[in-house]
């Protein structure tokens, strides 16, 4: 028998993990945010997954952070930005042997929900699929992808990989997990900010050849400063690539500031930024887009961190 999955925050990609796991015939529990969330779960009478304009309702039980039962097994999928004190959060629940596999895109996030929970594995990973809410408990499967998953203190791969198999989650166990996490995040900081100033889509982007190209020069210098050398090969041919392959879609961050959201710049090209200054690696142009995009940020009445 498996051990229970707990899934911490039922949004787009929780949900999608946790209705796959669940079909998948796996015990899992989502973690909601308080009573009054829980309440309205249940009265949606569970979470509803569309794929291919198939919709499946799947009854998973749920509960509030402060249920009394040990948690093995936990799926983080809050943003960036809220995974530290929704972790915090679960602390005295976690069993010894506890594992956690974080979600979040960017870098930040996961070293300071490891160094919350010392105790406890922290596995990471990296996913190129794509899910988005269509209304509360109801999640839309938009992009069908991939998960890296990897322990950048431990090569050994989990027991649970299995799980993700009986669950037809797409995914592999890889020892350069960061590699894979600095190439998509160089991949969104040449990227996502310049669709947002820009206003416009991926495609966009190929009328602003320069400045990509500028951008991913430093981005590839900083990645070969922070010891991320293979995360920098033929970067700007793949953005490139990705630009194109994209052209049609609107960027993430396009999406979250359109829509008013806080986004996950603090784990992008802030964190890009952070770790470029601890180098002493001056990186005008990734700078001076850091700036623009807080600018731009603040003047939507946007959080910019
Ligand atoms: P989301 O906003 O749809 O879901 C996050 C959920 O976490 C929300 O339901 C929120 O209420 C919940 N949450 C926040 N704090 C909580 C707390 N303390 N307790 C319980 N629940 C809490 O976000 P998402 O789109 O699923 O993204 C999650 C992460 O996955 C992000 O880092 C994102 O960049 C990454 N990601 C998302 C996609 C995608 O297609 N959605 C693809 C790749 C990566
Ligand atoms: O991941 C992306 C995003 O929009 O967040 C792509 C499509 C790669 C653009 O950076």
């Amino acid at each position: 028998m498996s051990r229970t999955w707990h899934i911490l925050g039922a949004g787009s990609l929780g949900s999608l993990w946790a209705c796959r796991l669940a079909r998948g015939g796996l015990p899992v529990h989502l973690i909601l945010r308080d009573a009054a969330r829980l309440k309205s779960y249940e009265a949606a009478g569970g979470l509803t997954l569309v794929e291919h304009g198939h919709s499946q309702t799947l009854a998973i039980p749920a509960e509030t952070p402060d249920a009394p039962t040990p948690i093995h097994r936990l799926l983080v999928a809050c943003k960036a930005y809220d995974a530290e004190q929704a972790v915090a959060r679960l602390a005295p629940r976690l069993a010894r042997d506890a594992e956690l596999i974080l979600l979040q895109n960017g870098l930040g996030s996961q070293d300071a929900v490891a160094a919350l929970v010392p105790q406890a594995r922290c596995i990471v990973a990296s996913s190129t699929e794509g899910a988005f809410r269509e209304s509360d408990w109801k999640v839309v499967f938009a992009g069908h992808g991939f998960n890296w998953l990897g322990d950048p203190g431990n090569p050994a791969p989990p027991t649970w990989l299995g799980d993700l198999q009986d669950s037809a989650i797409p995914h592999q166990w890889t020892p350069d997990i960061l590699t894979r996490l600095w190439r998509k995040l160089a991949l969104n900081c040449a990227i996502n900010p310049l669709t947002v100033l820009h206003d416009c889509r991926n495609g966009g982007l190929l009328d602003h050849h320069c400045e990509v190209a500028t951008l991913c020069a430093e981005l590839s210098e900083l990645l070969q400063k922070c010891g991320q050398p293979q995360a920098a090969v033929e970067l700007q041919f793949e953005v490139e690539r990705v630009i194109q392959a994209t052209a049609a879609n609107y960027s993430s961050m396009y999406q979250d500031v359109r829509q008013g959201r806080r986004t996950e710049i603090g784990y992008l090209l802030g964190h890009a930024c952070r770790v470029a200054a601890r180098h002493r690696c001056n990186l005008p142009h990734l700078q001076r887009l850091y700036r623009r995009l807080v600018e731009h940020l603040n003047a939507h009445g946007l959080p910019s961190d």
